[in-house]
């Protein structure tokens, strides 16, 4: 039986492809997190098989990586593992290149040694396109990485290009636009968002005062997918004939402030912009009640921000047969829902 080691399994793309990989293959699962004296279980919670195995796994520790790989020897590493918030890596610079990108030298250098033939994937980012120079951006767009997290993502894309070429690993890095979920961290914008409105919708219902939700830059320009779709791709790209990097994106944009739309109109709660726009004074108030929905917290812009991530995702919806099947509308709306039901219990 062959055997899969995911790093990052407890958070979003980690838990929904053991999910994906439970429901479609039959392989061992290896599901790698850091242990944290208080558990961040709750998004593989639900995982009964007997496929499944959590492990230990801290990818910024090489002993721990290459006992891991020389010990399960597994034919594929999926290394989701990451400090994926661009917001905190500024004042993070460093975690975020030890995690981001140490840890896949480290990972390269132990299946060089110890398990040759291993597919190995690294999550790639939209975040390398940084401040972009053509719209919309497909394999062949420049790294322009604008943040620290952005550039430590562009690095180990170097690292991987390089192991794959002098070694002849299977080693690739996908770029992957931004996705989302149920199962994502509530500190991102989309999820900051459902579950700030999921608290107004209760508060509403229950005649109870609420705060608002408190945002950044409301004009910049984002390609959501559902996270689903994305692992599906992921696995498509690991069986690849050859090992090749392809952009995994929805290929429509939309701003800050249509997802602010589309939410509250999904919850039911009818809203209407006042302020000028683009300003610090702009505020997103309930239609009848005027009550205030939300506003912005200059906290929230970031030092260098990305303007516009556009996916093109041809290649690999050419080549790899791959289709993202959840609309934005349909995602925000999941989103929404899922929320509001859990904020009920
Ligand atoms: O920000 C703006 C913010 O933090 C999206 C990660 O998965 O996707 C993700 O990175 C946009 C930015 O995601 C708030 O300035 C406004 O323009 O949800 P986000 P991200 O930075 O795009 C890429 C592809 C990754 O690889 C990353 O790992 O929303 N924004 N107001 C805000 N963002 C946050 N977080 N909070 C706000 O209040």
């Amino acid at each position: 039986m062959k055997k899969v080691i995911i790093t990052g399994v407890t958070g979003q793309d980690g838990s929904h492809m053991v999910d994906y990989l439970l429901a479609n293959t039959d392989y061992y699962i290896f599901g790698g997190a850091r242990r944290l004296s208080v558990s961040n279980h709750s998004n593989i919670s639900h995982i009964k098989s007997d496929r499944f195995k959590l492990i230990d796994l801290d990818s910024t520790d090489p002993e721990n990586i290459n006992s891991a790989i020389s010990s399960i020897k597994p034919d594929y590493f999926i290394n989701f593992a990451a400090n994926s918030f661009v917001g905190t890596s500024w004042e993070l610079p460093v975690n975020h290149i030890q995690t981001n990108t140490m840890s896949v030298l480290y990972q390269l250098e132990a299946i060089r040694k110890f398990a040759p033939n291993c597919r190995y994937y690294n999550a790639g980012s939209s975040e390398e396109f940084g401040d972009v120079v053509s719209v919309p951006q497909d394999e062949n767009h420049p790294l322009r990485p604008r943040s620290p997290y952005g550039a430590s993502k562009a690095s180990a894309r170097h690292i991987v290009k390089v192991w794959r070429d002098s070694y002849k690993i299977f080693a690739i890095q996908g770029w992957l636009f931004n996705h989302e979920g149920t199962r994502r961290g509530r500190e991102f914008v989309t999820r900051k968002i459902t579950s700030g409105i999921a608290s107004i919708h209760w508060a509403l219902k229950n005649g109870e005062s609420f705060k608002p939700i408190e945002l950044g830059n409301l004009d910049s320009k984002r390609d959501w997918s559902d996270a689903e779709d994305f692992v599906d791709g992921v696995w498509k790209m690991v069986n690849n004939q050859e090992p090749k990097d392809y952009v995994l994106s929805s290929n429509e944009t939309h701003t800050v402030r249509e997802f602010v739309e589309l939410a509250f109109a999904a919850a039911g709660i009818e809203g209407q912009w006042l302020g000028s726009k683009g300003t610090t004074e702009e505020v997103f108030l309930e239609k009848e009640s005027k009550k205030m929905l939300v506003k912005i917290n200059p906290v929230f812009f970031r030092p260098a921000e990305v303007d516009i991530l556009l996916g093109d995702s041809t290649l690999a919806r050419r080549e790899l047969g791959w289709k993202p099947k959840t609309s934005f509308p349909d995602l925000v709306k999941k989103m929404v829902n899922n929320d509001i039901a859990l904020h009920n219990k």
